[in-house]
């Protein structure tokens, strides 16, 4: 009987394109005053790099005069850069970071 059917009804999602968040580059720069152990062990703090990767961001950055920590989401590379800068300025280091919009 029909009134006995159970409920089969096929429902189809409509999926309106979720557009990917813009992506933003955390820059770090270098200077003439920061050890070079202080920025491999913010490296490894606030971008989860290993040693061996953060030496290399270091020296990257020691020798090019700017080098890339990682790309994140605005918010998420805004509190990166912001927790590197807090952490060299509370040690009296010149450390800077900057964030950059990856076209
Ligand atoms: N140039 C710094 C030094 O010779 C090291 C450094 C590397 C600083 C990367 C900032 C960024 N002690």
């Amino acid at each position: 009987h029909d009134g006995d059917r159970l409920d089969t009804a096929i429902v189809v999602k409509s999926r309106a394109k979720t557009k990917k968040p813009s992506m933003y580059k955390v820059l770090m720069l270098n200077d003439d005053y920061t050890p070079m152990e202080f920025v491999i062990h913010a490296l490894e703090r606030f971008f989860g790099k290993s040693h061996e990767e953060a030496t290399k961001i270091m020296l990257h950055v020691h020798q090019r005069g700017v080098g890339v920590c990682g790309v994140f989401t605005f918010e998420v590379a805004e509190t990166k850069a912001t927790q590197v800068v807090d952490l060299a300025r509370k040690n009296q280091h010149p450390l800077q970071c900057t964030i950059e919009k990856d076209d």
